[in-house]
C-alpha cells in the first residue's frame, strides 16, 4: 500500500466544540499524538482519555487519541459513537486504532508523540517520525507505581536501535522527582462546591440511589474493586456491626459477590438490599466525569487499578486500594510502596490497622472491620494532608507538557 508521506509538524484544523476550544490555539499550538492499547478494564483508556483532555483544554494542544477498543472507551465517554473511525469528542480527535499498523488515513506526524502504557506504535509511523526534520518529542507514559525507583528512572532517554530517535520514559509517580499523577486544574474547585452545596449533594443521592442521602450516625462507602474474596467477611461485618452502613456499588466485577450475599440472581443498578446495619446500593456506571461525586459522597471509598486510585487522593478521603494483580506477586511491592507514603506520617497502631486492613484487601489475611473503623479519624485527617503532599508533586499533564516543550526549544 503506498503510504503518503506529509512532513507537517501540525494536524490539520481540528473541529472543536466552542467550549473546548483551546486556551492557547495559535501558531505556536503543538500537535500531539497518544496512543492507547486497552489491555483490560478501564484504567488504560481512562487514563489516556483524562491526559487527552487535559493537554487539549488546560495546554491547547491538537491532541490526537488512538484507542484500539472503542466499547470500553463507550463506557467512560458515553457521547462517543464507538462505530466510527474518526470522530471529534471535547476537542480530542478520536482515531479507531483498528489494527497495529494503522496510523490514520493520511500519515502526519504529531510534535509530541505519546506511547502509553509500552504499547507499540505502527512502525510506519515511527520510520515517518525519524523522517522529520524536526524530530518529534516521544514519550513512553508508564504505569503508576509508588516506588522509590521510579524517580531514578523518570525522562531517562532511551535511543532508538535504528533510527535517529530517542524516546523518554515518563513515570507517574507519587513523590517528589517522577511525573506526578493526573489532575484537572478545576478539580479542587469542583470538589468544593460539591462540599459546601447540600443541594448538589441531595440532587447526586437522589439521582444515584432514588433516595436522600443518609443521616450522619452512618458510614457511606463507595465499593470499586475487583472480584475479592474478602468482600464476604466484610459485608458479614458491616450486616452484623453497631452502626449503619451504607454501601454504594457502581456495577462491575464485584457486584456478582454483592448478589450471591443478598442471595439475589443479580445485583444491577437501581438495586437495593438491607440485612441488618447493612445497606446497599447498586449505582451504574458512569460517564468519566460522574465518578469523582461518588469519592465526595462517601466517606471511605474502595478503589482500584490506577485512575480511581489517584481520584480517591484527591478526593482526600479515606480510602481502600485493590491494586491490579500481577504474575508472582509483583503488586505487592507497590502496594507496601503507596502505604508508605499515605502511611507516613500516622501513629503507629492506625498505621498498622491501616497496613493490615489493604493488605487483607489483597489476599493477605481477612480484614477487621472494627479495628480498621476506630482509626477513621485519623485517616480522614491524613487523607487530607496527603492531598495537599501529593499536590507539591504537580500534576502529570502539566508535567509532561513542561517537559515535552522543553525538549521542542
Ligand atoms: O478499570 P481498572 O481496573 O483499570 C486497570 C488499571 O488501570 C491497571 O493499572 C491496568 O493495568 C489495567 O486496568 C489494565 O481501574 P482504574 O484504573 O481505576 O480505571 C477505572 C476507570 O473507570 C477510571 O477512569 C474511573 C472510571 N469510572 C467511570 O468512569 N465511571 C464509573 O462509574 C466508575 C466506577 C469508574
Amino acid at each position: 500500500m503506498a503510504v503518503m508521506f506529509l512532513r507537517v509538524a501540525r494536524h490539520p484544523t481540528l473541529p472543536m466544540t466552542e467550549a473546548h476550544t483551546p486556551a492557547a490555539a495559535d501558531d505556536s499550538t503543538i500537535a500531539c499524538d497518544l496512543f492507547c492499547a486497552v489491555i483490560d478494564n478501564f484504567g488504560d483508556i481512562g487514563v489516556c482519555w483524562r491526559l487527552a483532555r487535559q493537554l487539549a483544554h488546560e495546554h491547547g494542544w491538537q491532541v490526537r487519541l488512538f484507542v484500539d477498543d472503542l466499547h470500553a472507551f463507550q463506557k467512560l465517554c458515553p457521547a462517543l459513537d464507538a462505530s466510527r473511525a474518526t470522530q471529534s469528542v471535547e476537542g480530542v480527535l478520536v482515531e479507531h486504532w483498528h489494527e497495529p499498523g494503522h496510523a490514520g488515513d493520511t500519515l502526519q506526524i504529531a510534535d509530541v508523540v505519546i506511547e502509553a502504557f509500552a504499547c507499540e506504535l505502527p512502525p510506519v509511523y515511527v520510520a515517518a517520525m525519524a523522517e522529520r526534520v524536526r524530530k518529534p518529542v516521544w514519550l513512553n507514559l508508564e504505569y503508576l507505581s509508588a516506588e522509590d525507583w521510579v524517580a531514578d528512572f523518570h525522562l531517562r532517554p532511551s535511543p532508538h536501535p535504528r533510527y535517529a530517535l530517542a524516546k523518554h520514559f515518563f513515570f507517574p509517580g507519587l513523590g517528589p522527582g517522577t511525573g506526578g499523577v493526573l489532575k484537572e486544574r478545576t478539580l479542587d474547585a469542583a470538589r468544593a462546591d460539591f462540599e459546601r452545596s447540600q443541594d448538589a449533594r441531595a440532587a447526586w443521592w437522589q439521582r444515584a440511589t432514588g433516595g436522600p442521602p443518609p443521616g450522619p450516625e452512618a458510614t457511606v462507602i463507595s465499593l470499586f474493586a475487583y472480584e475479592n474474596p474478602a468482600v464476604d467477611h466484610l459485608l458479614e461485618q458491616w450486616r452484623d456491626g453497631p452502626a449503619p452502613v451504607v454501601l454504594l456499588v457502581p456495577e462491575g466485577r464485584i457486584s456478582g459477590a454483592l448478589a450471591r450475599f443478598f442471595g439475589e440472581p443479580a445485583f444491577r443498578a437501581g438495586s437495593q438490599a438491607r440485612r441488618g446495619a447493612l445497606h446497599a446500593h447498586a449505582l451504574a456506571f458512569t460517564e468519566q466525569r460522574g465518578y469523582d461525586p461518588l469519592l465526595w459522597a462517601s466517606d471511605l471509598n474502595f478503589v482500584r487499578g490506577e485512575d480511581s486510585f489517584v481520584r480517591a487522593q484527591w478526593a482526600a478521603r479515606p480510602f481502600v486500594w485493590h491494586i491490579y494483580p500481577q504474575p508472582d506477586d509483583a503488586h505487592l511491592p507497590k502496594l507496601d510502596a503507596a502505604l508508605a507514603h499515605y502511611g507516613r506520617t500516622l501513629p503507629e497502631a492506625p498505621r498498622a490497622a491501616l497496613e493490615r486492613f489493604w493488605h487483607a484487601w489483597n489476599g493477605r489475611g481477612t480484614p477487621d472491620w472494627a479495628e480498621f473503623a476506630q482509626h477513621l479519624p485519623f485517616y480522614a485527617a491524613r487523607a487530607n494532608a496527603w492531598a495537599a503532599e501529593l499536590g507539591q508533586v504537580g500534576d502529570l499533564a502539566g508535567n509532561l507538557a513542561g517537559f515535552a516543550k522543553s525538549q521542542l526549544k
